[in-house]
């Protein structure tokens, strides 16, 4: 017996109207269709909790809001996608506070070199005012950016030739690191040779030696592979870093109240559910990273942290970024220098 499910039924029937030309539109078409672009691998718990949360959207904006979601640079570069951003050719795109600071300065201020000593810190910290104080600026070059940060992570340097055991091994090391004046300044400070690359161009200056090393949270080296093209890896824990999830302005505006909260409330969720996996990973991938070839060593911080002082690197940027927004930072870090 031949059955017509109802969808078949409805599919037939809008092919049929819409060859005489009554169905102008389909009736899943979205009143909103946002790009959200990032530099992350596909399997790295950003982009695993984003698509949970794009799929919320859709879901409780009744098909209204529709978020694309454009991985690992497919995109383009940091640079460029920020440069879509800002021009409303993508409306979301996640980006490291450190890169935001060739736009917006005092978003690198949680980079500052061993600043929070643990989490507890981090999120007192982001969630709290020296977040808030960061989110202004953001607004006031022109983006949205929303309440909860995405973790990145606590940074460890690897390398293809060396382990990094104290400051010493930094001298004249060939390093990557991302396009921000607070990572190229920090590891001039500690006497190395840094080059601003952005992400999507790492795993290919690693591979062809154009650089020695890099440094990036346990989950990225994972997720990017980078342990195929890098031998040791340090845990330095020298800095904490995390994505800020930010809207192009304009396009934001553009929401109804609702559709906003919708997908506000989503994101935020997303991003606290996302602090808990790289938490999580980053505990455990220590373990997986040896199977996969490399080799750990821990360093002690103090030296490294000593070593900066003496380069002036946290006088300089205390000065750079004013005394309100560093009293805010020594609010949650305690007294830095
Ligand atoms: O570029 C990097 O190293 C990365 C992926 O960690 C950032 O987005 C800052």
């Amino acid at each position: 017996m031949e059955r017509i499910t109802r969808k078949q039924f409805a599919a037939g029937a809008s092919a049929a109207f819409a060859s005489i030309g009554i169905v102008r539109f389909r009736a899943d078409a979205a009143e909103f269709t946002y790009k959200y672009a990032n530099n992350l691998p596909l399997s790295h718990p950003m982009n695993l909790r984003a698509r949970e949360a794009v799929d919320k959207i859709k879901q409780e904006s009744n098909g209204r809001l529709e978020v694309q979601i454009f991985p690992n640079n497919q995109l383009g570069g940091d640079t460029d996608m920020l440069s879509q951003l800002r021009s409303g050719a993508i409306q979301f795109f996640t980006l490291s506070g450190l890169i935001l600071a060739t736009l917006v300065p005092v978003a690198s201020i949680n980079g500052i070199g061993f600043a929070f000593d643990d989490y507890k810190q981090v999120w007192s910290a982001m969630d709290g005012d020296l977040g808030a104080y960061v989110r202004a600026a953001v607004s006031k070059a022109g983006l949205h950016a929303f309440d909860k940060v995405w973790d990145n992570g606590y940074r460890e340097m690897t390398s293809s030739t060396h382990p990094i055991t104290s400051p010493a091994d930094l001298k004249g090391f060939k390093i990557r690191v991302p396009v921000s004046p607070l990572w190229t300044s920090m590891f001039k400070a500690f006497g190395a040779s840094p080059t601003g690359i952005n992400f999507s161009e790492v795993y290919s200056a690693l591979q062809t030696k154009v650089v020695e090393g890099q440094e990036n949270p346990l989950a990225i080296i994972e997720t990017a592979k980078l342990y195929e093209v890098q031998k040791y890896c340090s845990l330095t824990n020298h800095m904490w870093d995390g994505f800020w999830f930010l809207a192009n302005q304009d396009a934001w505006n553009k929401l109804p109240k609702d559709l906003q909260e919708i997908a506000a409330r989503n994101f935020n969720a997303a991003a606290v559910k996302e602090r808990a996996d790289v938490k999580a990973l980053n505990d455990s991938l220590q373990a997986k990273l040896k199977g996969q070839g490399m080799s750990f060593n821990k360093p002690a911080a103090a030296p490294f942290r000593e070593e900066l002082a003496r380069a002036g690197f946290y006088s300089q940027w205390k000065a750079s970024y004013g005394a309100d927004a560093w009293a805010v930072l020594e609010k949650y870090a305690g007294k830095l220098g």
